[in-house]
């Protein structure tokens, strides 16, 4: 049999590496290898990438649409499945108006073309307020904090991996994640680097993970407390004068004195006990940061899924600006993505326009917190959440308190979900719609470019043709829209109509490249061979590196990103654009926030709180995992279980149990039995359990995952403790008990 060979980006996780895929002719991938002609991933794989052959032909992948029947779920064709969405949905609305509908928007999202490209024209057809996506439950605070300093929640800086020579990294673990708001194929090859040019790598973080083992040190520290450890580096600055704002930097940045008064007094002996970290650690610290060149501070998922994620998320960047690293080579930088326009207008950012209706959250970005879901489920009156649209989500295995949420969804009058898999979640879906596989997809990095350490750009186009009658994700997604708006339209009239939107808002703006032109004549010039293709083109050549219709004729265009460069192209090492970037009502840096000096008070309170009884439970990621769905590829579970109670040996002798044993954890939330490891690369009192495991529920459809089923860590996070700045749900720090099986719990 005869095979070829095909390219294209790895839709798994945020590296973005390039992959090499063999192809025989039946259009099976029987091989995958790391694309060495990728300019920014040069060849790097992960183990989850070179199984992307396994996931792509999973035969428990649906094939078509399904139908719920009782407890079963019957395949359908694809008309049939519409009508039954069109006619639920519109039911449900007349009945009790649009915020009865909801919508959760899962991880997956972020990773493919349609997400971004129509998740937003969904919620604005829905008109409802009942938005939930996963970022609640992962990087709300950092949005948060970027939205209150630079005025666009989207400007995330990220450190500059490859120049730096300090690297401050809090609450990461890129040796498994392969890194996180910080695009970096072979992320691991870059830490090394650092070391390697004589630079330094401190990790802070409650276990001794693999990223702490390559680092130069390695610090613990007490979960959910890095805001008093970052507190105290700030104080450490201002008291021993190691500041280093540049004036051009002072100049655009307000509330440096503000900063330096609510870091009075909290210095490094004050935390050392809350945070379990020594003083002269944490001053030797801030002075070599200081002292470093070019350095970047970083904290990922430990610094967000905590009590205090905003505060920590803050005082990240607080940090980079006060040792004048935000915005320069080396320190921390805002990335230039080649299809976001540079010369956008945005509101000044705020949260809290509206409030959930159960417990009077906040509105951040837009959404509720999922952490509230099943509170607006379950809560009768006006405004109750009838009906839910999940798109590339499991929130019964990733929500805190997902058994709550599981029986939640059970009680729905009407559940459809876009989604590859019939899983714990999509079980209780009426109607099923599965995009098709990796291989039929065209792939373009919307979401996570922004993040990328290096400016670049590359274009996918599927590799293998869909069958007749087969919609893309973006076909079914255009689909949900029009129905959502209630009208009959055409899908595709919907993306021209959004280009048209987009031209006409483009040609009004100053300093875009297109200002003042007609933008009938710019439509005209859109190419692509599907909408997807168009709104990209568009996007890109209003981009910062696009030819702007013929504005600069060498800049890029879709079809030459696609024709010119299929392994796509490196747009050069991250550039200062603070002016570009900044948007905040007084076009300077706010660096001290009202709603976050007032929440310094919670701060400061837990200061002298007494130390929580029992263990405090985190959670951790496995390379061969990604949150709850690729546990139904064989290569990727064999071994030994994974979904592992990490604890102290100590910690274990005082239960009494051994590797292996089952040990039961109990939290206000819930309990569930898990399988102990002792290692004393864990601190004592501190437990870990990774999350995305707990299959072989009824009614799912995943035989492999089943056969390694592993518990939900979720059934004991708490859905009542949320960061209340971003809403952000707690999964680090949540105060559990644990007793070996049969006896006292501790
Ligand atoms: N292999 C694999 N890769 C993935 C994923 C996956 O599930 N598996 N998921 C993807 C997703 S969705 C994301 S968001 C990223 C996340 O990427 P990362 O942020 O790198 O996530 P983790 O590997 O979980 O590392 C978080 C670390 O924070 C530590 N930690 C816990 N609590 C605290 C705390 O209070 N303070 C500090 N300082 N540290 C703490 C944990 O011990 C852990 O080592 O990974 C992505 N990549
Ligand atoms: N305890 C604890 N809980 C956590 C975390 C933690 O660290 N600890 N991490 C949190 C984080 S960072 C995140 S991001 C969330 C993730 O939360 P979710 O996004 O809710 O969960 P995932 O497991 O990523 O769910 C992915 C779903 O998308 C489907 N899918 C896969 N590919 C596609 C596709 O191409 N299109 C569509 N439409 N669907 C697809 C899969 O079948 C699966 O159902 O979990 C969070 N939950
Ligand atoms: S590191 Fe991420 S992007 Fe790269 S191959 Fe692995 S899963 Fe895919
Ligand atoms: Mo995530």
């Amino acid at each position: 049999m005869g095979s070829r060979t095909a390219y294209r980006t790895c839709p798994l996780c945020e590296a973005l590496c390039g992959l090499e895929l063999t192809l025989d002719d039946g259009g099976a991938i029987t091989g995958v290898r790391g694309d060495r002609r990728d300019p920014f991933s040069k060849g790097f794989v992960c183990p989850k990438g070179a199984t992307l052959g396994r996931l792509d032909g999973d035969p428990d992948r649906l094939a078509g649409p399904l139908l719920r029947d009782g407890d079963r779920h019957a395949e359908t064709d694809w008309e049939t499945a519409f009508a039954t969405v069109r006619r639920e949905l519109g039911k449900v609305r007349e009945r009790y108006g649009e915020d009865a509908v909801a919508v959760y928007i899962g991880n997956p999202t972020a990773h493919s073309v349609a997400g971004p490209l129509y998740g937003g024209a969904i919620i604005k057809a829905l008109g409802t307020r009942n938005v939930y996506t996963a970022s609640t439950a992962d990087q709300m605070p950092k949005h948060v904090s970027s939205g209150h300093l630079f005025g666009d929640p989207l400007a995330v800086p990220v450190p500059d991996l490859d120049r730096t020579d300090h690297l401050l990294m809090l609450g990461a673990n890129p040796l498994e994640s392969n890194g996180s708001l910080a695009s970096a194929p072979d992320f691991p090859g870059r830490l090394k680097a650092i070391r390697a040019r004589g630079g330094k790598v401190v990790v802070v973080d409650p276990r001794r993970t693999r990223t702490a083992e390559l680092a130069d040190e390695h610090v613990f520290i007490r979960p959910g407390t890095d805001a008093y450890l970052l507190f105290a580096l700030v104080n450490v600055l201002f008291e021993e004068g190691l500041t280093a704002v540049p004036q051009e930097l002072a100049e655009r940045t307000n509330g440096l004195d503000e900063v330096r008064s609510l870091a009075a007094g909290l210095t490094p002996e004050r935390v050392a006990a809350v945070t379990g970290i020594d003083a002269p650690v944490i001053r030797r610290t801030a002075r070599e940061l200081a002292a470093a060149g070019r350095a970047a501070v970083y904290g990922r998922i430990g610094t967000c899924t905590q009590e205090f994620g905003t505060l920590s998320n803050w005082l990240v960047d607080v940090l980079n600006v006060l040792t004048g690293n935000l915005d320069r080579a080396g320190g921390a930088m805002f990335p230039r993505a080649a299809h976001v326009p540079v010369y956008r207008k945005r509101r000044p950012f705020t949260t809290g326009r509206w409030q959930s209706r159960v417990r009077g959250l906040p509105e951040v970005n837009g959404e509720f917190p999922v952490a509230t879901l099943a509170d607006e489920i379950e809560t009768p009156g006006d405004g109750r959440i009838r009906a839910l649209v999940t798109i590339g989500g499991n929130p019964v295995l990733s929500a805190p308190n997902g058994g709550r949420l599981d029986a939640a969804l059970a009680g729905l009058e009407f559940m459809v979900s876009v989604d590859p898999y019939l899983n714990e979640t999509t079980r209780h879906a009426d109607v099923v719609l599965p995009p098709p596989r990796p291989a039929q997809t065209p792939h373009y990095d919307v979401a996570l470019l922004g993040f990328a350490v290096r400016d670049y750009a590359r274009y996918s186009p599927p590799v293998v043709p869909l069958p007749e009658g087969r919609p893309n994700e973006a076909e079914i997604l255009a689909r949900l829209a029009v129905i959502a708006s209630g009208l009959d339209a055409d899908p595709a009239a919907l993306d021209e109509m959004l280009i048209a939107g987009t031209l006409k808002k483009a040609v009004a703006m100053e300093g875009s490249p297109v200002a003042g032109r007609d933008p009938d004549e710019l439509h005209q010039l859109v190419e692509g061979s599907t909408p997807t293709e168009r709104r990209l083109d568009m996007m890109i050549r209003l981009g910062p590196y696009g030819d702007g219709f013929g504005a600069d004729p060498d800049g890029l265009t879709l079809a030459r990103l696609r024709d010119e460069h299929p392994h796509g192209i490196d747009l050069g090492p991250l550039k200062p654009r603070l002016d570009e970037v900044l948007c905040t009502a007084s076009g300077r840096i706010e660096l001290c926030p009202p709603a976050f000096a007032r929440d310094v008070e919670r701060l400061r309170a837990g200061l002298d709180a007494p130390a929580p009884d029992g263990f405090v439970l985190i959670g951790r990621r496995h390379l061969r995992s990604n949150n709850s769905w690729l546990h139904n590829v064989p290569e990727l579970v064999r071994g030994s279980n994974t979904c592992t109670l990490q604890l102290h040996p100590a910690d274990a002798e005082r239960l009494g149990v051994g590797a292996g044993d089952p040990v039961r954890v109990a939290s206000r939330a819930g309990a569930l039995t898990a399988v102990a490891e002792p290692t004393d690369a864990i601190m004592p009192g501190v437990v870990s359990i990774p999350h995305g495991w707990g299959h072989g529920r009824p009614g799912t459809r995943t035989r492999v995952a089943d056969a390694h089923a592993g518990v939900n860590v979720n059934l004991v996070t708490d859905e009542q403790r949320v960061d209340p700045l971003s809403g952000n749900a707690v999964f680090n720090g949540v105060p559990v008990t644990l007793s070996a099986m049969d006896s006292v719990a501790i």
